[in-house]
């Protein structure tokens, strides 16, 4: 039997900071609904969905910062989602800021959930790869404290058996890594599901800031190639609180083409039909781990090298 997936990319343009949980879940609701009436049985929201990004920002009041984070979710304000989400039978992958307690401890994460048609959890990731920095840096015309405000992710790397197939998710700035992919490649990870919020620019790069889109596209692209997965990339867009972000939102399969990209920085559906098996003449092809990789030489060759650079 195919395999056929209908997938929803679902692209935010801005969130500015003036608006409430009750506006943005209102925006996302009309998506999944649009969403629904295209047929599809997954819809993908971007990073830290819920609000504008605001590790842009210097904050120092505990209770101002734990303002831009979920203490539960569901919570009052997403529980909507869920219900709708759950009467359209779809399910959806959410990005948001999470306030964790472990034995009375408060722990901040940038999270993700999947969610199953029937409004259940999935599972959840929290993002490994935090860029930026710590410490404020007043000559940055806008600050990137995900360092400060995030700790590192501590529920490992998993993928999940889920809509047909082997899915993991993964965060904005850990699509440049490849580590990443392959950690979920190596468990057979048949569709991968990203949001991010990515600056048109970098303030301690600017020549690279022409790039942007062609970083965002390459690094999903060989990620998507290099481990026979199709890759569903959804942006944070547009012009928020003065500083631009990159859209191009899309869906790519395991051969690293893009079947269906976004065409403006705004709230937008991105629709493609996948077919999960279009992974396996890649897996089992030119990336068949099993019988062409070679990880006792590349433990070799780190251990001889010293994986530094030569003197
Ligand atoms: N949210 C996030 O991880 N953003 C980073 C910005 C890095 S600056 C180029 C990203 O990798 O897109």
């Amino acid at each position: 039997m195919p395999r056929i997936l209908t997938i929803a990319a679902a692209q935010m343009g801005p969130i500015q900071r003036s608006r409430s949980r009750r506006d943005v879940v209102e925006r996302l609701i009309v998506l999944m609904r649009d969403a629904a009436a295209m047929g599809c049985q997954l819809i993908v929201y971007p990073e830290a969905t819920l609000t504008a990004f605001f590790p842009h920002w210097w904050i120092e009041d505990e209770a101002e910062l734990d303002a831009w984070f979920e203490q539960e979710m569901p919570s009052n304000e997403t529980a909507p989602l869920f219900a709708e989400a759950k009467r359209l039978g779809i399910g959806f992958h959410l990005g948001y800021c999470e306030i964790a307690r472990d034995a009375g401890r408060k722990r901040r994460f940038n999270t993700a959930v999947l969610v199953g048609p029937d409004g259940a959890m999935i599972g959840k990731y929290r993002k490994i790869h935090l860029p930026g920095h710590a410490d404020h840096e007043p000559w940055r015309p806008f600050q990137n404290l995900e360092k400060r405000y995030f700790e590192v992710g501590d529920l490992g790397w998993p993928a999940w058996r889920a809509f047909g197939g082997v899915v993991g998710m993964m965060i904005c700035n850990d699509r440049r890594w490849p580590e990443a992919w392959r950690v979920l490649g190596l468990q057979g990870t048949e569709l991968v599901l990203l949001g991010y919020n990515t600056p048109r620019h970098d303030p301690t790069t600017p020549q690279h800031d022409r790039l942007a889109e062609f970083h965002n596209a390459l690094s999903m692209q060989a990620g998507a190639y290099q481990n026979g997965c199709w890759v569903v990339g959804v942006a944070k867009a547009g012009i928020e609180e003065g500083i631009g972000q990159i859209g191009g939102s899309c869906i790519i399969a395991p051969t690293g083409e893009i079947v269906a990209q976004a065409l403006t920085e705004a709230d937008e559906l991105v629709v493609a039909r996948c077919d999960l098996d279009a992974a396996t003449p890649i897996k089992q092809g030119i990336f068949n781990f099993a019988r062409h990789r070679r990880p006792e030489h590349y433990r070799m060759i780190v251990e001889r090298t010293g994986a530094t650079p030569p003197a």
